[in-house]
């Protein structure tokens, strides 16, 4: 049990910091999710997806101020600004009873994903969230098409960029261009994984822009600006831009702002990971962001690269899984898998340095203990009975 604190934002809205100091609201236990220490910030645990989605009870979280709590009797979501003939405001209700729904799976990945490994890369370490390799999740979204909302305010023959806008603490934004914002599958999400949104993940509803970084997927939405003109703000600007050398920075931003994300992988393994000396199935993840994810390979040790077999659809937007069978001798090895997207796009064997730890992409020498003994780690299953909560009797 958690007892909690409300405190009265500059939006009306309440949010909720409970006694350990958490700004979340879901209970993020360390056997599903990993704690990047700074009260917001939660990542799943790779070896704990027993699926191609990700439970929301495990979905990572990545909030800049604690999670707002929201009315959906009295919230609205307003779409307005220069780019729009006639403004309009849509209730809760409008959501779920006047537009189409779609539901699409699509992954959303934060742009520091990886940080502290990218850090450990270059020899020194990223101020910024401190993400393992947490930071990402797939889920199924269903909601309304973005453009649907944005049509009945009538969008003028200028209108260029789009920004939603968040209800949190800090009104986050992140403007996209109006083309991505209209795309079939850019989506004013009510629902996840078949549940009305958590309030973590941005209830009532959340921006879901497929492929891009996951600052574009904007939580707790309130507002959507529609401009004739590029907008500047600190989400294109000074966060979530590539800074460094070679890169270019101009009068409005220290540099080009992140959009789509680029190929990378994941095994499904503790960091470091402990298995038995025994045949066994070694899982993973690779995702692309816009592109499709082609070709999964792997490199036990120093020994050839080889074919890890895609064993789930190639969906754009979406992770893919693939798996291979290793049969390891006892001691230390290291395991690297390096993916490729229909682009031609293969992971590289070092991440260019920028200063803000974004886009870490490199090959990773996943460290591996191979025990002789029997032990190993639980199973899926035995941790979900291990983790259940013991459930009451009325
Ligand atoms: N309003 C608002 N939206 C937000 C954020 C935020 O702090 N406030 N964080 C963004 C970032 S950086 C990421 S990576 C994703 C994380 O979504 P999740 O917490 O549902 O996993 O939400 C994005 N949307
Ligand atoms: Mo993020």
């Amino acid at each position: 049990m958690t007892t909690s604190r409300t405190t009265q934002t500059t939006t009306g809205a309440t949010s909720a910091t409970d006694r350990n100091g958490r700004g979340v609201v879901k209970p993020t236990p360390a056997e599903l999710m990993e704690d990047t220490g700074s009260g917001l910030d939660y990542g799943v645990r790779p070896d704990r997806m027993p699926g191609f989605l990700t439970p929301t009870d495990r979905f990572y979280i990545r909030s800049h101020a604690p999670t707002p709590r929201l009315d959906p009797a009295t919230w609205t979501l307003r779409v307005e600004g220069g780019g729009v003939h006639e403004p309009v405001t849509y209730t809760y209700d409008d959501l779920w009873n006047r537009f189409p729904h779609v539901s699409v799976v699509r992954t959303i990945e934060c742009a520091g994903n990886r940080r502290v490994l990218f850090g450990e890369e270059v020899g020194r370490p990223f101020a910024g969230t401190q993400w393992g390799r947490g930071a990402i999740g797939t889920a199924e979204w269903t909601g309304v098409r973005l453009r649907d909302l944005l049509e009945p305010a009538g969008i003028t023959t200028e209108a260029c960029e789009v920004m939603p806008e968040g209800l949190d603490e800090i009104r986050a934004r992140r403007p996209l261009p109006l083309d991505k914002a209209r795309a079939d599958d850019t989506v004013v999400a009510l629902a996840m994984n078949g549940e009305v949104l958590a309030p973590d993940h941005g209830f009532p509803a959340r921006l879901v822009v497929s492929g891009w970084l996951g600052a574009a997927s904007i939580k707790w939405l309130g507002r959507i600006e529609v401009s004739e003109a590029a907008l500047y703000v600190p989400w294109n600007t000074e966060d979530y831009v590539v800074i460094g050398p070679n890169v270019p920075a101009d009068e409005h931003a220290r540099g080009p702002a992140i959009t789509a994300l680029p190929v990378s992988s994941l095994v499904e393994l503790p960091w470091p990971a402990r298995l038995r000396a025994a045949p066994q199935v070694i899982r993973g993840r690779a995702f692309a962001g816009e592109n499709r994810v082609v070709r999964v390979e792997y490199r036990i040790d120093e020994g050839p690269w080889q074919d890890a077999p895609i064993v789930s659809p190639q969906t754009p937007g979406a992770w893919v899984r693939w798996q291979i069978f290793w049969d390891p001798e006892p001691g230390e090895h290291t395991l690297r898998v390096r993916a490729t997207d229909d682009q031609g796009n293969t992971q590289p064997d070092s991440s260019s340095w920028n200063e803000l730890g974004y886009l870490q992409r490199s090959v990773l020498a996943h460290p591996v203990h191979v025990e002789s003994a029997t032990r190993r780690e639980p199973s899926h299953r035995e941790w979900e009975i291990a983790s259940r909560p013991s459930r009451r009797v009325a």
